[in-house]
Formats: C-alpha cells, structure tokens, sequence
C-alpha cells in the first residue's frame, strides 16, 4: 500500500484553520494553487524531510501547520492516524490566534510557535504517555451489542484509545462453554467487529475464560490451542486468558503459568503476527493475594506475557505505590484493569461523574491500563472520553476539564441538561467494593431546593425532547432521565408539603403528600433493560446518594412533624410500627434493662429481667424512635440514654463506635402477639434472646412492646 500523500487542498478548505493574515494571503479557490498538505509515515519519501522532528514514540505524531503549508507524519500508522485527527480537530476549531494556541497547549504533548504569523502557524509532536490504552468488556450483565461495539470504536479511534478486550462474561463462548466454536451466524460479526476495530487502529483482543472447569491436561491445552486457532481465522490477533472468579483446580499459579507459556509455544510463535499474551490472574488484586501465587507467575511465566492487575482491591484507584508493590512480585509492568466505571454490582446507579484518584505519575510503570466499563455503553463514554485524555497526555490529565470536555462532546444539542443529568449520577452507595464517588449533585444548596428540583425536571425533559443528536445515548440512559424528572418532581411535592406545614394547611399537605405517593408509584414502573433474554434488569436511582435519600428522609420527617399535630388525612399516612414514645420492651414477661446505668462500661449490654424495678424505673423504659434517614427506630436507655447496637449491647466504646444510624437502627415487624426486630442495613439479622440477652441472628424473638 502507499503510505504517503501529497495533494492540494482548496483555500475554502483551509480558511478555518488559519487566521484572518493568512486568509489573505491565501491564493482564491480556483486558481490551482493552494495549501501543500504532505502526509505520511516515517520512512515514507514524502515525509523524509520531516524525519528528525517526528517524535520517537509509537505512535506519535508530527504535524505543523502554517498559511502555505501543512504536514502530518506520524511515527508509525497509527502516529499518522491520529496526526490526521489532530489535523481535522484543529481545522474544525473556531479558535485563533493566541486562543488557539492555548487550547492545542493544553491538548497536545508539545506546541512549537512559528515565527511571524501570529498564532495562526505552529508545529506540533505529540505522543501517547501510556502504551496500551483502552477498554476491557469483561462485566457480568448483558454484553454490549453489535452496534453498541461498532460505535465504540469509532469513538476508540478518535479519542485514541488503541486497545479493546472482549471478555464479556455472559458470552457463554468466552467463559462457560469456552471449548466450543462460535456459532457461524456470531463468527461472522465478530470478524466485522475486528475488522472495525482494526480500521480505527484498535487491537482486539479476544479473551477466553477457561478456569472453571480446566483440566490440567493435553486435551484442555489442546482445546485451547484449537478455540485461539479458531478466533485467529476470524483476524484476531490478540488475545488473553482470564482466570479471575474462580476457585479451585483452574486457580494454580504453576498450572496456569505453564499454559500461558504453553500457548506462547504453540500457538503465538506458530505465527508471525500474533502479539504477546495477557493473563487476568485469579489473585489480580493486592487483598487477594496470599502465598506465592504472584511470584510464581512473576518467574515462572515467559516476561513477554502481560499480567492483568485491578490495584489494591478489585475495585480501586491505581497509585505508583501500589505498582512498585505489584511489579516487584510479578517481574513486569502490570497491566492494570480498572473497574471503573462498571456498575454491575451496583446495577441501580449510572457512573457518570469525574474519573479521578488515579497518580498522573504512572505511566512508566504500567504496561497498560483498560477500563472495564458499564454494560452500558453509550453511558460509559463519559468515563472513557476521560480514561482516553488520561493514558494519552498523563502528566496533564485534569479530570474536570475533561468531564466538562466529554460532555460538550457527547451530547452537544443537550450540553447543559446531559451535564445536570451526569452530575446527578455520580457515586455508587455503599457496596461490597467500597468504591465512592465523591460531589455528587454538586449544585445542591447553592440555589433554592425547589430552583434545583424544577431544574431536574426541565433539563430531563430537555434531554427526552432531544432526539436529534445522540439518540443510542438518550435510549440506554431513558430510564434514569425519567427517574431524574421524578425525582424533581418528587423534591418539588416535598417542598410544598413542607410550605403547606408551615402555612398550618393540612388539606394541601394531605394533597401533595398523595401527589408524591403517586410519583412513587410512577418510579416503581420504571425498570431498566426490560426487554426479552436481559440477563440483568435495573431499577434506576438518580442521586441516590444526595437527593433520594434527602426527599426520603425529608417525607419521614414531614409526615411525623404533621402527625404531631393534625388528624386530618390520617388515613393516607403511613402508619408507623410503633408510634414514636417511651416502652418497656418485654420478652416472655420479663423486661429488658439497663442492670448498670452507666455511661462508661466497656462491652456493657442489657438484659432481661424478671421483675419491675421499682428504684430505678427508668431503667427499665426505653425511647423508640423513628429515624428519618433510614425510616428504621433507635432504641434507647431512657435512663442514661445509651443506645443499643445491632448486637443487643451498649456501644463497646463510643470513640471507636459511636452511634451510626445505619447500623444501630431496627425495623419493628408487628406479629400476632408482639414483634420481631430486625437490624438494618449489613447488621441484617434478627434480634432474639439467649441467657436473657440480645442475639442477631437468623432465629428471632417475639417480643412485645408496653406503654408504661
Ligand atoms: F478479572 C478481574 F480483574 C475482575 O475485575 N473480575 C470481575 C469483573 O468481571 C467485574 O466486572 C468486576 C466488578 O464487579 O469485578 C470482578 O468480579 C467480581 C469481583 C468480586 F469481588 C465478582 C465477584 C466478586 F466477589
């Protein structure tokens, strides 16, 4: 093929990209002459006078642009791909001058000036800090579909993103069912998808997921070698073998390292075209890793095998120390798997907020860097358009300008409405992970509650009205634009109950308070990928870690504050289990009682006693009261107002555990002769009694509960 071009472009063409000097100067469309515009790659003839200025790294890129003259010359196909692209982005930039300037600074590696033209001539080198930068499909849930793996890398491709892996692990080919061949009908799109991938100097990596059932045998490695075979005659040309979530035989280092080195024998050498092998370890994160598991595959595994590594738990910001740890066990640089943003074990919650917390000083310690997104793929671009600007320009990386970037660039008829809507999915409520995000809702507070609740509900309806620009983008997001409008709606029947109590008028209270159950009702029927065979189905929360529970707990409170003085509309309340008051709490006859009264007893705990104590009856009275914030009661000593935790004792030690609302919270259940009492949140258990004390667990007590 040839690799060079020189070719005129019109002075129309060009008008865009120079300033108002060098229009003049240009000679008017038609004449014959024009702009020189010479494009190619190192070792091409066309470029060879540019050779010491194209930069030395892969994929880099020169380019210099002045009135007369323009040229791209990458280091290798790629580097003259995306010299291209800059080309193009520049052209289409409507800045000048001095501005112009400034923004290809804060854009590219670095920006030459030329003399005398006045911002409007400069050259240009740029390259990508990071090697291998990309996307790793490798959730659970509903894999991305054809078209949503087309339209990535498109956008892989502009945004210089060179890698993905195809690992989804519903893909019964890629894990469960991994020996078998792709059906024909699936075989023939996959090889579409490289082929696309490829046209935009993505890699594909193609991933299998053997460790649930191998055997270490010849037939298995056999069966592996055969099923890569397979995919190579599709045109993948590079592949992984995942052994995470596994347990077992398939988890051996020793086992899995000679495979590895097995398959580099047998089947990457065998061709000449094939790149080095990525392994995901079963210990691919630092509080997994025990034993010698790490160093095993760190000597044993041929160096060129890359290893895949998600930090320092399976959901985690990557930082130098945390790699200097990793890279020293394993004798390479880790190729780091992000699990950001995927959501599938927070399936309620879109992750569009900042991608932050990653050191911007460790480029020359990782091998690459992945994101494993959402199984939402339009959505996720968010977070990709950032990973992108942070693997290719590191040292520069500034999460909020490329958020703001990103969605200028995603949605660009809807900017104001789509950056409301990302700003209010944002965090991921407390998981298993641990992962947060922070700021989320950040114009929350700085206006008037209802300002920002009407703001929810007309930039959603913005976005639902705006069908002409990202339509994939608005139909995978739809139901949580229409959580975010009744969430605004919902704050907005807050507010008025809220005004209807202070105005003492308890008919309008009533009124909204109905209008904001009709709301939730509306919220139950919204479910996310509804559809025939979606492996998952969400239930959209919007600002589920601001606003949700802030209308919740506000609803809790209103509806107390009203009971408190109004018996109008009673009936549409939510009863309470239990009223909020003072009670004895009895179990088989005998009363829970605080024996020490005292404050400072280490590990003290209450108990049940037979009799009533007529000294000190306080002890025997607890408060139990509705907590707004969790809708679950706190029960408390009415003598020396200690609270009991979800382990039936007194706080151990209030410094190091002081009261939490959503541990130290109770569900009253009423039964037909008392109550069950359940702990919230991950305390969930039961109360019951053994030795006259309190237990969690599964088992649980009645207990009744006396007005005294
Ligand atoms: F291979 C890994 F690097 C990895 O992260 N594996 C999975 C991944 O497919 C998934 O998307 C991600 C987020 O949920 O976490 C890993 O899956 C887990 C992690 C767990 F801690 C599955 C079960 C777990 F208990």
């Amino acid at each position: 093929m040839k690799r060079h071009a020189l070719f005129l472009i019109s002075s129309l063409f060009f008008l865009s990209i120079i300033s108002v000097h060098a229009k003049e100067t240009l000679p008017p469309r038609g004449d014959g002459e024009g702009t020189a515009v010479v494009v190619g790659t190192f070792g091409d003839k066309a470029v060879k006078a540019y050779r010491k200025k194209i930069p030395l790294q892969a994929e880099g890129y020169y380019l210099k642009v002045t009135p007369t003259e323009v040229v791209v010359a990458g280091r290798d196909e790629s580097g003259t791909f995306y010299g291209r692209q800059a080309l193009k982005a520049i052209t289409g930039s409507s800045l000048k001058g001095e501005n112009l300037l400034r923004s290809l600074r804060e854009q590219y590696k670095e920006v030459l000036p030329l003399e005398g033209v006045g911002g409007s001539s400069f050259e240009i080198r740029d390259w990508p800090s990071v090697a291998c930068r990309g996307v790793i499909e490798g959730f659970y849930g509903n894999p991305w579909s054809h078209e949503d793996r087309l339209r990535q890398f498109d956008f892989y491709g502009k945004r210089r993103l060179n890698i993905y892996v195809y690992g989804p692990k519903d893909d019964p080919y890629h894990r469960t069912h991994w020996r078998e061949p792709y059906p024909e009908a699936e075989a023939a799109r996959l090889k579409e998808l490289v082929q696309a991938a490829h046209r935009n100097h993505v890699q594909f990596v193609w991933a299998i997921h053997p460790g649930g059932d191998i055997q270490w045998n010849r037939a298995d490695s056999l069966a592996v070698v055969n099923k890569l075979n397979l995919m190579y005659g599709l045109g993948i040309r590079s592949f992984a073998v995942f052994f995470d979530d596994i347990g077992g035989e398939g988890a051996r280092g020793e086992k899995q390292a000679g495979l590895m080195n097995y398959l580099t024998d047998n089947f990457v050498r065998k061709h000449k075209d094939v790149e080095p092998l990525i392994i995901c370890p079963t210990q691919y994160n630092k509080s997994w890793s025990h034993g010698d598991y790490l160093s095993t595959l760190g000597t044993q595994m041929y160096p060129e095998v890359r290893i895949m590594w998600t930090g320092n738990s399976v959901v985690d910001m990557i930082e130098r120390d945390d790699l200097e740890w990793i890279n020293a066990q394993i004798k390479r640089k880790a190729f780091i798997w992000l699990n950001y943003p995927v959501n599938d074990y927070c399936q309620s919650r879109l992750l569009m907020g900042k991608t932050y917390g990653n050191g911007l000083d460790i480029a020359d310690l990782v091998s690459g860097f992945c994101s494993n997104p959402m199984e939402y793929a339009e959505a996720s671009k968010v977070s990709l358009y950032s990973i992108a600007d942070y693997c290719w320009n590191m040292p520069a990386y500034d999460a909020e300008k490329s958020w703001e970037n990103a969605i200028a660039e995603l949605m660009p008829t809807s900017k104001a409405a789509f950056r409301l809507f990302c700003d209010n999915n944002v965090d991921l409520g407390k998981t298993a992970h641990g992962l947060r995000r922070e700021g989320e809702s950040s114009g929350w507070g700085k206006v008037p509650n209802d300002h920002y609740f009407r703001a929810l509900v007309t930039e959603a309806d913005a976005l639902l009205a705006d069908s002409i620009s990202q339509p994939e983008m608005l139909q995978e997001i739809k139901p949580w634009v229409e959580t975010m409008r009744l969430l605004g709606q919902s704050g907005l029947q807050v507010f008025y109950m809220q005004r209807a109590l202070q105005q003492k008028d308890s008919v309008s209270f009533i009124a909204h308070y109905r209008a904001l159950q009709k709301l939730k009702e509306k919220q139950n029927g919204i479910i996310s990928r509804n559809y025939e065979g979606s492996v998952v189905k969400a239930k959209p929360v919007v600002s589920g870690s601001r606003l949700t529970p802030w209308v919740d707990a506000m609803t809790v409170q209103l509806v107390k504050d009203y009971k408190h003085f109004y018996s109008y509309g009673l009936e549409f309340l939510p009863q309470q289990a239990i009223e909020d008051g003072i009670y004895y709490i009895m179990y088989k006859g005998k009363y829970l009682t605080d024996v020490h009264a005292s404050p400072d007893r280490d590990g003290d705990f209450p108990v049940f006693v037979a009799e009533p104590d007529t000294i000190n009856p306080q002890r025997q009275l607890w408060s139990i009261e509705l907590v707004p914030a969790t809708g679950r009661f706190k029960i408390t000593n009415a003598q020396d107002g200690r609270y009991v935790n979800e382990l039936g004792a007194f706080w151990a030690d209030k410094n190091t555990k002081p009261y939490n609302e959503e541990w130290n919270t109770y569900v009253f259940i009423k039964t037909p002769d008392g109550y069950t009492i359940q702990c919230g949140g991950r305390a969930s258990g039961s109360w019951y009694v053994e030795d006259d004390r309190i237990k969690n667990g599964k088992q649980s007590g009645t207990f009744q509960i006396k007005a005294p």
